[in-house]
């Protein structure tokens, strides 16, 4: 990497230190620059904080702390040097501005880490796993995120190409010396390796649902007509006022989004809707089709019913979307007295699990937050142990990987000449490589790192 690039690491702000870094191999000469030890002692310590003053010319900018950080062992494998100044959005951004000027670029999204991967310290699938790992919000994913990082995908995704590559190695062997008889041994022989790979990545595949929730959250919508009690379940499940809940039926016009976490389960991320109904009120009419959008995408709906009137159109509108959706359901208003019980409702919606609540009183909230459990999480996930695919684009390369192994099994048993199967299982080689990072584009690259902040 012919540049050097800097960046302010810590998250803007007051704080009690920022963090300004650079990589490449001109940081140190660059730092030297505007650096002033307080001791006499003039060579370089690597690896050492210094205690010192940042300068512009003869002016004092800041009294700081650098380290010197000599490649390779560094973040980077590059020449690194770290400023530790006084946190607050002037002392960092005054000396970014003065390395800059000494000669230095400014990183782009992730760039000391996207060096970190084309210095090979990590591959691709752990340098995502540094995005991860940051953008964590329970102790859960971020385990699952420091697993990935410390490389237990990639040695994973390792072992299968190796059975491939060894599949592949047999295959031109037999292309040179093709006997017959051999070549029939060898098909039973590659059929059960075959199998082999297809049943690891299956058992890959089989974890990134929940890896999907583990790291992005579970997509959680509640939904209901106007004044059932929407807005009240979310406080109740976030035990603080967050949103506003009045006896006027359209209290809520806009989506709520929250992030929650119960018992340390993957956090839950929690929108609270417009009630839905047929309105005239066109800031009201759009907060509804947004509701009916979130539905679409989300991982799970919760819709809730008011016992203490009857059911109306809306509520049927309401059965009509959940039909196909995964559902808990909500009988709530309980307290009051009631037009129609659970065992009615039930016949209305038979394949769908529903809870009587009184969520003002707050009864019935601890069983939906048992139930969501339970749903999602029984035990299923093991974290310590099993290796757990969180990232889409990890889980995308598997089922082209998957659809290249089921190929070659199918040549397989179809007797298919040998170099045709060759042709998948090289593809499923290829296409798991891309986890880890061998032979991908820039392109790929580029999107990749752009989801990292600055000074990562
Ligand atoms: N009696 C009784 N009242 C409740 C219960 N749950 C909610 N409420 C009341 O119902 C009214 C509406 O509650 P909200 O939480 O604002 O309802 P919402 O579904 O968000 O309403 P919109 O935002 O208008 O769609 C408020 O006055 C709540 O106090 C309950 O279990 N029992
Ligand atoms: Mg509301």
């Amino acid at each position: 990497m012919a540049d050097t690039v800097c960046a302010i690491s810590t998250a803007m702000g007051e704080s009690g230190i920022g963090i300004v870094r650079l990589s490449g191999k001109d940081s140190i000469a660059i730092a030297e620059k505007i650096f002033v030890r307080s001791s006499d002692l003039k060579e370089i310590e690597n690896r050492k904080l210094i205690y010192g003053h940042i300068m512009d010319g003869s002016e004092k900018v800041d009294e700081v702390l650098i380290a010197f950080m000599k490649a390779p062992y560094t973040y980077t494998r590059e020449d690194m040097v770290e400023i530790y100044c006084h946190g607050g959005i002037v002392p960092v951004r005054r000396i970014l501005e003065l390395v800059l000027e000494k000669g230095a670029r400014l990183a782009d999204r992730g760039e000391f880490t996207k060096r970190a991967f084309l210095n090979g310290r990590l591959d691709l699938s752990q340098a995502e796993a540094v995005i991860d790992l940051i953008k964590a919000k329970t102790d859960e994913s971020y385990d699952v995120s420091l697993n990935q990082l410390e490389g237990n995908l990639s040695k994973e995704v390792g072992n299968i190409r190796d059975i491939l590559l060894n599949m592949i190695a047999h295959i031109e062997a037999n292309i040179d010396f093709s006997d017959e008889d051999i070549e029939k041994m060898d098909y039973l022989e590659m059929e059960n390796q075959a199998n082999l790979v297809k049943n690891k990545i299956d058992k890959l595949l089989s974890t990134a649902d929940r890896g999907k929730v583990l790291r992005d959250g579970l997509n959680t919508v509640i939904l209901g007509k106007p004044n059932v009690g929407k807005s009240s379940l979310l406080n109740a499940i976030l035990r603080e006022n967050r949103a506003i809940v009045t006896d006027i039926p359209g209290t809520t016009r806009d989506i709520i989004e929250e992030y929650v976490n119960i018992d340390g389960i993957p956090p839950l991320r929690i929108i609270d809707t417009a009630g839905i109904r047929e309105t005239e009120n066109i800031v009201e009419q759009i907060g509804v089709d947004r509701a009916r959008d979130m539905v679409n995408q989300a991982d799970l709906v919760i819709a809730i019913f008011d016992a203490s009137e009857s059911l109306t159109d809306e509520d049927f509108h309401i059965i009509e979307i959940i039909k196909d959706k995964e559902t808990i359901v909500l009988l709530n208003k309980l307290d009051l007295p009631n037009e129609y019980d659970k065992e009615y409702l039930q016949e209305l919606i038979p394949n769908k699990e529903i809870i009587t609540t009184s969520i003002s009183t707050g009864i019935g909230v601890d069983k939906l937050e048992n139930s969501i459990k339970e749903m999602f999480y029984d035990g299923e996930i093991n974290m310590e142990s099993d290796t757990i695919v969180t990232n889409i684009r990890h889980r995308n390369q598997l089922i082209k990987s998957r659809e290249n192994i089921v190929d070659a099994i199918n040549g397989i048993k179809m007797n298919v000449p040998i170099d045709c199967i060759e042709v998948d299982i090289k593809s499923c080689w290829d296409n798991l490589g891309e986890v880890t990072g061998d032979n991908i584009g820039e392109d790929i690259l580029d999107k990749i790192f752009s989801e990292f902040c600055i000074g990562k």
